[in-house]
């Protein structure tokens, strides 16, 4: 194995140099906010503060899939939170999620805002209020959230772990991207033998188990995470292929994934969303051709 290191941990750690790679300017070992600055709202019930991760696209996919099934009351302001640029350490937003990350969402349909924080709190939330895209049956539920907290506990694996040293980190460590790349492939094939037997996460219905894995695991095996689609052979997982297409064929979808998103086709860029009509009239490729 390469990369043998002369690196001896000291008996203390302490921060006192950048560490390196993509967010050494963002990474740091405290909580808190780092800036006075309020977040800005918007004329409709639901705000969101977020950016087109994965992480983030769960939650437009969920309220564009909500507007599609007839909920007003899911209409939303989706505002940007440029985490390159510490946006997340602001005061305000630190309010609305202490842990400082985007997805956050408040709810100010009701006398006192509500804040949430963490993408599956999120989803379960919004599919509680709205009565929707969970089950009600008490054996189904428990699948669909067995699923959705799959999803919160493996993606830190395939984005903090895989994605970071395969893709982020400044120096290219065999011992763990191999590690990574095999819990990585471990998790895909779970998914397919689930999706083997089952048309959905959850089981017959689309559920937020599919909403919730789909942006990870469907962008993954789909070659769009960290230029990996190759090197993790992801073709053949064919049962999470067919669910991958199915899934990012849906309308809804296609509208949540391009929201708050900063990279790519312009034409699949919509930095904020405060209008249905902004899918037709705001995003990157337009907003260029106005000048
Ligand atoms: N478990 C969290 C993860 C959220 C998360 O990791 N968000 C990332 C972007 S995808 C973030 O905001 N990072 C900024 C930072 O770490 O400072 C969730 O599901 O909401």
């Amino acid at each position: 194995m390469s990369n043998a290191s002369d690196y001896t941990p000291p008996k203390v750690w302490t921060w006192n140099k950048a560490s390196g790679g993509r967010f050494a300017n963002i990474n740091r070992p405290i909580a808190g906010p780092t800036s006075e600055k309020e977040l800005p709202v918007g004329k409709h019930p639901l705000q969101l503060y977020s950016l087109g991760t994965p992480n983030g696209q769960k939650v437009t996919i969920m309220l564009e899939e909500l507007l599609a099934l007839g909920h007003k009351g899911a209409e939303y302001d989706a505002w940007l939170i440029k985490i390159g640029e510490g946006d997340q350490f602001g005061s305000g937003f630190v309010a609305a999620n202490p842990n400082s990350k985007i997805p956050a969402l408040v709810d100010r349909s009701g006398p006192k805002p509500v804040r949430v924080f963490e993408s599956g709190a999120i989803l379960l939330y919004l599919a509680e209020k709205f009565g929707a895209l969970v089950p009600t049956d008490s054996a189904k539920r428990a699948e669909c959230l067995s699923w959705l907290f799959w999803q919160m506990g493996s993606a830190p694996y395939l984005g903090g772990g895989f994605g970071h040293f395969y893709a982020y980190a400044p120096t290219k460590i065999e011992y763990a991207i191999d590690r990574f790349a095999m819990e990585t492939k471990r998790q895909l094939d779970v998914l397919d033998r689930r999706l083997a037997e089952s048309k959905y996460l959850a089981g017959d219905d689309y559920t937020i188990a599919d909403i919730a894995v789909w942006p990870w695991y469907g962008g993954l095996a789909k070659g769009l995470l960290y230029g990996a689609g190759e090197f993790l052979s992801v073709h053949e997982y064919k049962n999470v292929q067919r669910w991958a297409d199915e899934i990012g064929a849906r309308p809804a979808v296609r509208r949540g994934r391009i929201v708050n998103r900063l990279q790519g086709d312009p034409a699949a860029q919509l930095h904020e969303r405060h209008d249905a009509s902004d899918f037709d009239l705001k995003t990157q490729d337009k907003v260029a051709a106005k000048g």
